[in-house]
């Protein structure tokens, strides 16, 4: 059985004006087999707003009409609905809530087979309740004294395993070797063999080594993922012990534990927005939630760099065009907050990053793992492959060209290739 028709219809407003300013407008792609694009959009738009499989006697003319969501527009496998702005409540729910209407119950619906959030535009009304990032792009750039090219880091590899003392002693190498940006992988968190607070400090003592031994500056990000009611302890604690930057996964943990990092008073630092368990959601292209929605919220939520793929070119699955979406949303001046720093990371290595710069731009913070420490010469030589090939990538000259005269990157060439 699927929902009578006739009450549903009720939620299709096609070709209907819109105000802009008084909606939420979201894009829907959809498969249905047992029902038509009009019904299947009306299902999701009376799911969503005041309605369910059946009319009932309590939804009131007056609350159908404020608050209903509105099937605006269909094109092919396309829908468009409008959420009223009075649906959303922004003070208590937040993310939280925002996503359990456009991105909630409607995934199980039987009669559909397939649904995919393709994009959602907020009014400026509701985007100006968000405060962005207290510094992305030219943030973090400042920090780090380098306008204009891009940021090139590493995610300490093993994910797990290294002790502190390893792991900052990675990190000094990093650093010497000219990168600007370490990480924790997503896994590490507080394990017996690296506890977090000793390896704040060890990695806050490499980094200052770096500075005192070069001159270079590096901050390093440290993974605070963790349950909902300690992260804020958890990130004022590595703050205190001397993290420069810190991480969160923002699936595992919620767009909430972003903006708490971003937004609390106590908090002075940038906030590295991993995305791990994304693509159970962004992957399947029939059905989920698209990355562009997801880098929409990191930036209303106050990320300062997030992972957005690799441009067709690294070890995750992704394609260029996608991903320059995905960057697009980073950087566009169509939201009023900061532009958050682009990462693209997995499986990329110095070969790879000449390519990746010609696609993507220079507002982009290029990492590897492997491909620095499993580089010939260890994490230093790899540290210099991956800066060689982002000067030449800056320079816009390709990864062989600059080889000639640079041994570290001429032999990542060598192990690994160029894209
Ligand atoms: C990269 C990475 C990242 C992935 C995730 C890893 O390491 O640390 O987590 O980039 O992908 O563990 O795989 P390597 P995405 O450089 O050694 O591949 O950013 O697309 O979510
Ligand atoms: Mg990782």
């Amino acid at each position: 059985m699927t929902t009578p028709q006739s009450y549903s219809e009720k939620y299709l407003h096609l070709g209907e004006k819109i105000d802009m300013d008084a909606h939420v407008l979201c894009v829907y792609k959809i498969k249905s087999s047992q029902m038509s694009m009009k019904e299947a959009a009306a299902a999701i738009a009376t799911e969503q707003s005041t309605g369910t499989w059946t009319e009932v006697s309590t939804l009131k003319e007056e609350n159908f009409l404020k608050r209903s969501g509105k099937v605006i527009d269909i094109k092919d496998n396309m829908a468009t609905i409008a959420f009223p702005v009075e649906d959303f409540s922004l003070d208590i729910g937040g993310v939280p809530q925002i996503l359990s209407v456009i991105a909630g119950n409607l995934f199980g619906l039987e009669s559909i087979e397939g649904v995919r959030v393709e994009d959602v535009i907020f009014p400026k009304s509701m985007m100006r309740e968000f405060k962005g990032p207290k510094f992305g792009v030219e943030g973090l750039r400042n920090i780090l004294k380098r306008p204009d090219r891009p940021l090139v880091g590493t995610i300490v590899k093993p994910k797990i395993g290294l002790s502190p003392e390893e792991t900052a002693s990675y990190v000094y190498e990093a650093g010497m070797g000219g990168l600007t940006n370490g990480k924790d992988d997503e896994t590490l968190s507080n394990q017996k063999f690296c506890p977090l607070e000793e390896r704040v400090v060890a990695i806050a003592d490499a980094l200052d080594r770096v500075k005192q031994d070069s001159g270079h500056i590096m901050i390093h990000a440290i993974n605070v993922s963790t349950n909902g009611h300690q992260i804020l302890e958890v990130a004022e604690r590595a703050q205190e012990l001397g993290a420069t930057q810190l991480m969160v996964d923002v699936l595992t943990c919620g767009f909430g534990a972003v903006q708490v990092l971003a937004e609390d008073p106590s908090i002075k630092l940038p906030v590295h927005v991993h995305r791990t368990m994304h693509a159970a959601m962004t992957r399947n292209k029939d059905h989920g939630i698209s990355m562009k929605v997801f880098a929409k919220l990191v930036r209303m939520c106050g990320g300062d760099a997030l992972h957005i793929g690799t441009f067709g070119v690294g070890k995750m699955k992704g394609e260029a065009t996608h991903d320059l979406a995905y960057r697009d949303v980073c950087l566009t001046k169509d939201m009023p907050y900061k532009p958050v720093m682009p990462v693209a990371s997995g499986g990329l290595q110095p070969g790879m990053i000449p390519a990746l710069i010609h696609i993507a731009g220079k507002d982009l913070q290029c990492q590897a793992g492997g491909g620095v420490s499993g580089h010939p010469r260890g994490v230093r030589g790899g540290a210099m492959a991956m800066s060689q090939a982002v000067e030449a990538g800056y320079l816009g000259m390709t990864a062989e060209e600059y080889a000639k005269d640079h041994v570290e990157l001429r032999e990542a060439l060598q192990k690994w290739g160029s894209a």
